[in-house]
């Protein structure tokens, strides 16, 4: 889909310096040109054939060229049906996160794992206000409305990790809103998914997981622990590129860090601080989420 959009733009941009060229050259020729003596006549029909060819033909001429390039261009880039139906995945938006639901009952957050090489559909959605999906390696923007589901196809040629972003301000953490696509060749795809299918936890021991189930499990859900839908779902929080849907890298330690210190390093973010936990038992939390991981 990005290609087409290039191309589409490099087309534009050759086609409109033509005009420029060709205008210019025009230009130029009227400047210094020797005044000729006409009669009334000659110059009306002098003037006639330039509103004919200039005004209606060249314009007319252009536009059906333009057409007969975009028209094709265009219709490349619908969702339209195909042999055999893509994968269809859901992309929900939230602030200031993103929710991925595949179609078999995994879901995931601030992360897409699709397979290269063949068309994906990304249902794009919202749960609150207007954001925007947006991979520029492999697609244009589509805006993403509460209550409605608009389908963006997209493609990726080469395995690879592709940075997405939020492209519709959507309030004070909107640049801290974004996604990490990961393309998989096809068996390492269908192993991912089978992985992650598969995958089930339990709390840890003690206080730690105790407050995780009764705290952080009304909002999180990690498979087998809980069951909360609020937030992002952690079930291989220990396996993504990052935290806080771009906001800190997840090495190691990162968790600990993100569960002290979310509100200073996201402000405003949805998730209350959790100062009446002690420190020792976020860590154990955050040590015990590093692991979750397909
Ligand atoms: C009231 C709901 C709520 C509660 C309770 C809650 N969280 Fe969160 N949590 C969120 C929201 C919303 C986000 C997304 C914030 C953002 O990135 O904008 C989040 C983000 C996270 C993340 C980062 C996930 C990611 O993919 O970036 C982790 C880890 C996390 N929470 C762990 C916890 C733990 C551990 C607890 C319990 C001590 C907890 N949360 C309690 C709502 C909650
Ligand atoms: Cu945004």
């Amino acid at each position: 889909m990005a290609r087409e959009v290039t191309l589409l733009w490099w087309a534009m941009l050759g086609f409109a310096s033509l005009v420029l060229l060709g205008v210019t050259a025009l230009w130029l020729y009227a400047m210094h040109r020797a005044p000729r003596e006409t009669s009334a006549e000659q110059a009306r029909r002098i003037n006639r054939r330039w509103i004919v060819g200039g005004g209606l033909l060249l314009p007319g001429l252009s536009i059906l060229l333009l057409l007969a390039f975009g028209i094709p261009a265009g219709h490349r880039l619908l969702p339209l049906p195909l042999a055999e139906p893509p994968l269809r995945i859901e992309v929900t938006g939230h602030q200031w996160w993103w929710e991925v639901r595949y179609p078999d009952g995994v879901v995931t957050a601030n992360q897409l794992h699709i397979p290269a090489g063949r068309p994906v559909d990304l249902a794009v959605s919202s749960a609150d206000v207007i954001h925007s999906f947006w991979v520029p390696r492999l697609g244009g923007k589509l805006d993403m409305i509460p209550g409605r589901r608009h389908v963006l196809r997209l493609q990726a040629d080469r395995p690879g990790t592709y940075r997405g972003q939020c492209a519709e301000f959507c309030g004070s953490q909107h640049a801290h809103m974004a996604i990490d696509v990961v393309a998989h060749d096809e068996p390492a795809f269908q192993a991912w998914m089978a992985a992650r299918r598969e995958l089930r936890f339990s709390p840890p021991p003690g206080e730690a997981g105790a407050v995780f189930e009764q705290r952080c499990g009304r909002c999180h859900r990690v498979a087998g622990v809980s069951e909360g839908g609020r937030a992002p779902d952690l079930t291989d929080v220990g396996s993504r590129p990052s935290l806080g849907a771009g906001t800190l890298d997840n090495r190691p330690g990162a968790l600990r860090r993100w569960l002290r210190e979310h509100q200073r390093l996201k402000p405003g973010n949805g998730m209350p601080a959790h100062d009446d936990v002690t420190p020792e038992t976020l860590d154990r939390i955050a040590d015990w989420l590093e692991t979750l991981a397909p």
